[in-house]
């Protein structure tokens, strides 16, 4: 007779149990996916079947489309009537704007959207295929367990890679964007420019939508400096980052120019208010007849 191996165990017990399942609470948990879209019909659909599949059933996909021309925006309603025929919820919904507006504008009107909405988590993912969907429930339980206020799916912590699709340019691009906007903002996280990433709503609330600057990209480094400077936790789970196959990019050269001056803009504002907080200090100490450490 032949022993019966931990694996043979373990099957049996899959057999005896049922399928694992992801715990509960990350089931249970009110999650909404922002997916700005501008020209996205040929991936919109596939990404949001993906994500609807996900074992997650508090999982919702707000789809936020600026009057895309190629139609995305009736054809993401089509997917949501569908979607709630098959869940017998309201599932997806779609936000639409007038005009093209920016990432970062589209991102803010879905953000505040979701969490208005009722959502625990909301997650930021683009709708061309480039964030694999097969990391939202990891994220959520990575969020979970650390209670990090954000958790950045990170192309640039041991484990994350880049698509074979980008050349060499690309990538040292990249990290150069990186590199740059961590050295002027004096963070150290390795992907402040990524753009998949999981906030906990009372970061999104304390980060005031309404007040930030970035019409465009640099909206992903303005929000993660932000939440560091109201103190939250932030956590980076390695992805792989693949490159989009359908449709084209958004990004072009004013978003661009915005990326490289939003860095330094953000540092001034904050040395400004430094100093005006140390001057207004000063002078409430004075006034109380408080001598300052040197007399
Ligand atoms: N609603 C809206 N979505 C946008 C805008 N610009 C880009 N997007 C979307 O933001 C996501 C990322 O843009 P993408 O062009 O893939 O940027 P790249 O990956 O840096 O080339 C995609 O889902 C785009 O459709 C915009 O002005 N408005
Ligand atoms: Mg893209």
């Amino acid at each position: 007779m032949t022993e019966a191996s931990p694996l043979d165990a373990a099957e049996s017990a899959v057999r005896a149990f049922g399928a694992p399942q992801l715990p509960e609470e990350w089931g249970a948990t009110p999650l909404t996916v922002v997916m700005p879209t501008y020209n996205e019909a040929g991936s919109l659909p596939g990404m949001a079947r993906a994500l609807m599949a996900l074992p997650l059933p508090g999982l919702r996909l707000l789809v936020v489309d600026d009057s895309s021309p190629d139609g995305t925006g009736a054809l993401a309603e089509e997917h949501a009537r569908r979607v709630e025929e098959t869940y017998g919820t309201r599932r997806m919904s779609v936000l639409h704007r007038t005009e093209k507006d920016g990432l970062g504008r589209a991102y803010a009107a879905g953000m505040a959207r979701a969490v208005a909405d009722g959502a625990q988590y909301v997650l930021q993912m683009d709708a061309d295929g480039s964030h694999p969907a097969d990391k939202v429930a990891e994220l959520l339980g990575v969020a979970l367990a650390t209670g990090a206020g954000v958790v950045v799916g990170s192309r640039y912590v041991q484990g994350g890679t880049l698509s074979d699709a980008w050349g060499a340019h690309r990538k040292l691009l990249s990290r150069w964007a990186n590199a740059y906007a961590g050295t002027i903002l004096g963070t150290r996280v390795r992907d402040i420019t990524g753009g998949f990433n999981l906030w906990r709503a009372d970061a999104v609330r304390a980060v005031d939508l309404a007040t930030v600057d970035s019409a465009g990209y640099s909206f992903q480094v303005e929000m993660k400096y932000r939440a560091l400077r109201h103190g939250f936790g932030l956590v980076e789970v390695p992805i792989h980052f693949e490159d989009r196959t359908v449709g084209e990019s958004k990004m072009n050269l004013m978003v661009q120019l915005e990326s490289v001056a939003m860095p330094w803009k953000l540092r001034l504002r904050d040395t400004r208010r430094g100093a005006r907080d140390a001057l207004v200090g000063r002078a409430a100490r004075a006034a109380r007849g408080d001598r300052g450490p040197l007399g």
